[in-house]
C-alpha cells in the first residue's frame, strides 16, 4: 500500500498548495505564494489553524496576509495576478455567508480581466449537523443551495468539497484552469466549514512537487498561411495591441514586428506600453476613449491584426471604430473566444510565438510608404494635442488634463501608474505615454470602483522595486478606502493620489452628453427648492480619513504644488496620499470615439430628445462585422 498522510482537509490544502510551482520559458515561481483572508467562524478553526500551524511549524510555506474586506483583498491578488504576468496567483479565503459573497465582486473583475485568483469561500456544513447555521441562507428551492452558488457565473471552475478525498480531484481541477492562459480567470473551491477540520489519510503524491508548465502555443501552419496572406494584401493595415501581449511578453516581438513591416501598432488598456507612445509605429489608444490619431486608422484600416485583444465595447467604439465596409480580421490569441471575434481568420497561439511565426511568415513585406508616413504624421499630430491637454491652464482649481501632465512627467518611466474607474481611465487611455509595459496599470475590463487602492498592495508586492502610484477618485476611494490600513500594517509603500471633485465627474459629463442634466452625480447637500442633489459641497474632508486610517498625506492646492507632493511622496517610506482638488467641468480631452449608451427613446426634457437624436445618428455607424 502506498504511504499516507493524517491531516485535516485544511492542512492538506494548506501543505499542497505550498508544493505548487508554475514554469514558463525555463523561469520557475511559487504558484501559489501566499494566501489573503479574513477569518470568521467559517474558517478560522479550519483553514486558521493550517495556516498557523504552517506559520509556526516546518509543515508549509505558505504566509498569511490579512485583507479589511474581502472584496479588496480579491482586487489585491487580482492585482498580483496581473503584474506576474499570470504566472503567480493569491488565494483568498473567506468566512462563510457574507466574507464570501464579498468575494463576487473581486472574482467578476479577476474573470472579466482573464487573470487568475484562488478563492477559497468557507461554506456551510457539509453535515448540515446545525442547521440553519448562522448566515445559511435556508433556500427552500434545494437543501444544497448556499450563499457560495452567488460565486458560479464568476468563475472559470467552481467546486465545492463536500468530502475531505474530494479535495484532490478539485485541486487539481482549480490548477489547471488557473494556469490555462486561454482559461484563467477565478477559481473558486468552496471548503463546507466542518469538512476543513476533518482528518484523513492522504496519498503521499497529492503533496509531492508539481510543476505546471505555461507553453507556449504554436499557430497553425494553415492558419498562419492564410493570415499571411490576408496582412500581404493589406494596404491600411493596423495593429490592436491587448493585454495578452504583455502577459505573453510577446512586447519585444511586436516592436519588431512592427519595425519590419511597417504597421501601426494601436493599444488598449491591458495593452498600453505594449510598444513605447514614442516609437515610431505607435499611434496612441484605440477606441471610444482613444486617440485621434489610431481612431483616424481604424475607420480606415482593411485589415486589423488584434493581438491579444479581447475587442472590449472600449476597444472597437461600441462597434463603430471601424469603418471600412470591406474591413477583415486577423486575431492573435490564445483564446478561441477572442480569435473569433468579428468573423476573423484566427490565429490561435501565444501572442509570442504567433508575432514570431507571422515574422518569419511576412519576410521582407512592408505597409505601403503613404500609410506608414500617414500613420506618423497622425501620431505626430495627437502628441501637440497631449501637450496642449497636460498644459491646461485652468482656474482657480486645476483641470484632471493638468493633473495626469504633472504625473506623467514628474514620475519615472518603471512607475507604475493605477486606476480603475471614472474619468481618469478615458483621459488615461487618451494621453498617458507609457514606455513600459508595466507601466500602465488601468483595470478596465470590469472598471470597478475599489480597486485602485487594493491593488496597489497587490502590484507593489508584485514588483517591490517600481513605485506604485494609485490614482483614485473620490467616488472609488469612499467604496474601499479601508485598505490603506492593510498597506500600513503591511508595510507596502504606495503613493496615492486622491483626486477630490466632488462626485462623479465621468458620469456627470456622461450624463449631460445623454440629455440627463447631471442628475443625481454630485455628492452634495439636497437642494431645499429643486429637491435635487445641487446643494452645497458636504464637510468631508478625505484627506482627514486617509490620515486617520494611517497614511501620511501631503495636500496639494493645484500644479506647481502637486508636482513637488508628488516628488516628496515618491521619496517618502510609508504609504503616503497625495490629495488634490480638480474642476470637474473643466474640459478633457477632445473624444473621437462613440460609447453605446442608450438614451430614451421618449421623453418630456428636450436635454434628452436631442440627445436621442445624436444617439440615433451614432446608430447608424454601428455594425457586426461579419
Ligand atoms: C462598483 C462600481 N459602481 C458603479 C460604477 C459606475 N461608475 C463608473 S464611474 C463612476 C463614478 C466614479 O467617481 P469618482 O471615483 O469620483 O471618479 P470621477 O468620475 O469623479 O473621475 C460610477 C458610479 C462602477 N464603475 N463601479
Ligand atoms: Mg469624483
Amino acid at each position: 500500500m502506498s504511504a499516507t498522510i493524517r491531516l485535516t482537509t485544511a492542512q492538506a490544502l494548506v501543505r499542497f498548495l505550498a508544493a505548487q510551482y508554475s514554469e514558463r520559458d525555463g523561469e520557475r515561481h511559487r504558484l501559489v505564494p501566499a494566501v489573503w483572508g479574513i477569518l470568521g467562524h467559517g474558517n478560522v478553526a479550519g483553514l486558521g489553524q493550517a495556516l498557523l500551524q504552517a506559520a509556526t511549524t516546518e509543515e508549509a510555506d505558505l504566509p498569511y496576509y490579512l485583507a479589511r474586506n474581502e472584496q479588496g483583498m480579491v482586487h489585491t491578488a487580482a492585482a498580483y495576478a496581473k503584474m506576474r504576468d499570470r504566472l503567480q496567483a493569491f488565494a483568498c479565503t473567506a468566512s462563510t455567508g457574507p466574507g464570501s459573497t464579498n468575494m463576487v465582486t473581486g472574482a467578476a473583475l479577476a474573470t472579466t480581466n482573464r487573470v487568475p485568483v484562488l478563492l477559497l469561500p468557507s461554506d456551510m456544513f457539509a453535515t448540515r449537523a446545525p442547521d440553519p447555521a448562522l448566515q445559511q441562507l435556508e433556500d427552500t428551492r434545494g437543501g444544497d443551495v448556499t450563499v457560495n452558488d452567488a460565486l458560479r457565473p464568476v468563475s472559470k471552475y467552481w467546486d465545492r468539497v463536500t468530502r475531505p478525498e474530494q479535495l484532490v480531484p478539485a485541486a487539481l481541477a482549480a490548477l489547471r484552469v488557473l494556469t490555462d492562459p486561454a482559461e484563467t480567470g477565478a477559481v473558486t473551491l468552496c471548503l463546507p466549514q466542518d469538512v476543513q477540520a476533518e482528518a484523513h489519510d492522504w496519498p503521499e503524491g497529492f503533496f509531492r512537487e508539481r510543476v505546471w508548465h505555461v507553453d507556449r502555443p504554436e499557430p497553425d501552419p494553415e492558419a498562419l498561411a492564410r493570415a499571411a496572406t490576408v496582412l500581404r494584401r493589406a494596404r491600411r493595415p493596423l495593429v490592436v495591441a491587448g493585454g495578452g501581449t504583455v502577459y505573453s511578453r510577446a512586447t519585444e516581438e511586436l516592436r519588431a514586428f512592427a519595425e519590419e513591416t511597417g504597421i501601426p501598432v494601436a493599444d488598449t488598456h491591458a495593452g498600453k506600453g505594449a510598444v513605447p507612445w514614442d516609437h515610431p509605429c505607435a499611434v496612441g489608444g484605440i477606441g471610444a476613449t482613444g486617440a485621434r490619431s489610431a481612431n483616424t486608422l481604424a475607420a480606415e484600416a482593411d485589415v486589423v491584426l488584434g493581438v491579444g485583444t479581447r475587442y472590449s465595447d472600449f476597444t472597437t467604439a461600441s462597434h463603430t471604430a471601424f469603418l471600412n465596409p470591406d474591413v477583415e480580421f486577423v486575431n492573435l490569441n490564445v483564446a478561441r473566444l477572442d480569435a473569433a471575434k468579428h468573423a476573423a481568420y484566427q490565429l490561435v497561439a501565444d501572442a509570442r510565438a504567433g508575432l514570431r511565426a507571422l515574422r518569419r511568415e511576412l519576410d521582407g513585406w512592408q505597409v505601403e510608404p503613404t500609410h506608414r508616413d500617414r500613420a506618423r504624421a497622425l501620431a505626430r499630430d495627437w502628441v501637440r494635442n497631449t501637450d496642449a491637454c497636460f498644459a491646461a491652464d485652468h482656474r482657480p482649481l486645476p483641470a484632471q488634463t493638468a493633473v495626469l501632465g504633472a504625473l506623467n512627467d514628474t514620475l519615472d518611466e518603471r512607475d507604475v501608474v493605477i486606476n480603475a474607474a471614472g474619468s481618469m481611465p478615458g483621459d488615461l487611455q487618451m494621453l498617458w505615454r507609457a514606455r513600459d509595459p508595466k507601466a500602465y496599470h488601468v483595470e478596465y475590463a470590469y472598471s470597478c470602483m475599489g480597486y485602485e487602492i487594493a491593488s496597489g498592495t497587490g502590484v507593489k508586492l508584485a514588483d517591490p522595486d517600481r513605485e506604485v502610484v494609485v490614482l483614485v477618485g473620490d467616488g472609488s476611494y469612499l467604496m474601499m478606502a479601508q485598505e490603506i490600513v492593510t498597506m500600513v500594517s503591511e508595510g507596502v509603500k504606495v503613493v496615492i493620489v486622491l483626486v477630490q471633485n466632488h462626485g462623479f465627474a465621468s458620469i456627470g459629463s456622461l450624463s449631460e452628453e445623454l440629455g440627463s442634466q447631471r442628475f443625481g452625480t454630485s455628492y452634495r447637500y439636497r437642494d431645499p427648492d429643486t429637491g435635487l442633489l445641487e446643494g452645497d459641497v458636504l464637510p468631508v474632508d478625505l484627506a482627514a480619513n486617509a490620515a486617520s486610517l494611517g497614511a501620511r498625506v501631503i495636500k496639494a492646492h493645484g500644479i506647481a504644488d502637486l508636482r513637488e507632493a508628488i516628488t516628496r511622496a515618491r521619496a517618502a517610506d510609508t504609504t503616503t496620499v497625495v490629495h488634490v482638488e480638480t474642476d470637474p467641468k473643466a474640459p478633457g480631452p477632445p473624444s473621437s470615439g462613440w460609447w453605446d449608451v442608450p438614451v430614451s427613446e421618449v421623453s418630456e426634457l428636450d436635454s434628452t430628445n436631442d440627445a436621442r437624436a445624436s444617439y440615433d445618428l451614432h446608430k447608424r455607424t454601428q455594425r457586426h462585422y461579419l
